[in-house]
């Protein structure tokens, strides 16, 4: 991609996310809206998500045409290659945290062009006015402007944190329980926030050092992979192999450092 446009576009999607969740989400959290189940009792989507994902693709339909959009809540295009730019959108991100607590959630945007994971990756964490930003081409990526330093070396098993569901620990269907049980046990901590956007802006910020989850589908990842990339990190599939950028995926987002070992002695999926 063009750096200009990149710079263009990086411009628009940074207005509009401040826009969403500044002028319209942060200032409306107490009003009352209509909130409706999909997949499942937990699975919580509401007026607010679909409101705010209608409102990005108007404004990309409007000003960027030939771009295609996948969002989560049904306003995108039917995309089924990584041809041309695309808009990876979740409007909220945690939106259990949304309903529930009124905060820990985020909109997450990433963007990809000719096939290339991650040209531009936004996640506004809406309630603290936290944006995360990443644009490829490694200039690195930040927190409100500041730059984010490269993650560093010093991290091991026996100290890290890393966040994950507790499910993780029982589910014998997907994963190997025991081994996660032996990796709660070998770590200094675990963490849960509920949102995978912020879960992977925290590996980027290196305040979690990996984040492992069995079922991300591309709005929940596409920000983040930018993010943890430009910090000098690293996300993969749970299994090792390279991330399915239009695919649900099993995913492991870390520090460089403990990949290796968490793959080969903690996480085996079935
Ligand atoms: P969501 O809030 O946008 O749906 C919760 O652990 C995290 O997993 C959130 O980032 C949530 O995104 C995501 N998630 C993905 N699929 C989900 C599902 N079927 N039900 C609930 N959360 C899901
Ligand atoms: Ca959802
Ligand atoms: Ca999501
Ligand atoms: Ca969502």
């Amino acid at each position: 991609m063009d750096k200009t446009i990149r710079q263009q576009i990086y411009s628009d999607v940074k207005k509009w996310i401040y826009q969403a969740g500044g002028e319209q989400i942060r200032v409306q959290i107490d009003d009352k809206y209509q909130i409706d189940t999909k997949s499942s009792a937990n699975d919580l989507v509401t007026e607010v998500d679909r409101e705010t994902e209608k409102f990005f693709a108007e404004k990309i339909r409007d000003k960027y045409p030939s771009h295609r959009i996948v969002g989560e809540e049904g306003y995108g295009d039917k995309v089924d290659t990584l041809d041309g730019t695309i808009w990876i959108i979740d409007p909220i991100d945690g939106t259990m945290n949304f309903v529930h607590q009124k905060r820990n959630f985020a909109i997450s945007i990433g963007i990809y062009h000719d096939g290339i994971g991650g040209e531009i990756g936004l996640i506004y964490n809406v309630m603290e006015d936290v944006l995360y930003t990443g644009i490829r081409g490694g200039e690195g990526a930040f927190r409100n402007n500041e730059k984010l330093p490269q993650l560093t070396e010093q991290v091991s098993i026996d100290t890290s944190i890393i966040a994950l569901n507790s499910s993780m620990a029982f589910d014998n269907n997907r994963i190997n329980e025991k081994k996660v049980q032996q990796l709660i046990m070998d770590i200094r901590g675990t963490r849960s926030y509920g949102s995978a956007a912020l879960e992977f802006a925290y590996v980027a910020e290196g305040i979690v050092d990996a984040y492992v989850t069995m079922r991300l589908a591309p709005w929940d990842i596409a920000a983040g992979l930018i993010l943890v990339n430009e910090v000098g990190g690293i996300t993969v599939q749970a299994n090792g192999q390279s991330v399915d950028l239009l695919g649900t995926n099993a995913i492991l987002t870390c520090n460089k450092c403990i990949k290796e070992e968490l793959l080969e002695n903690y996480i085996e999926l079935k």
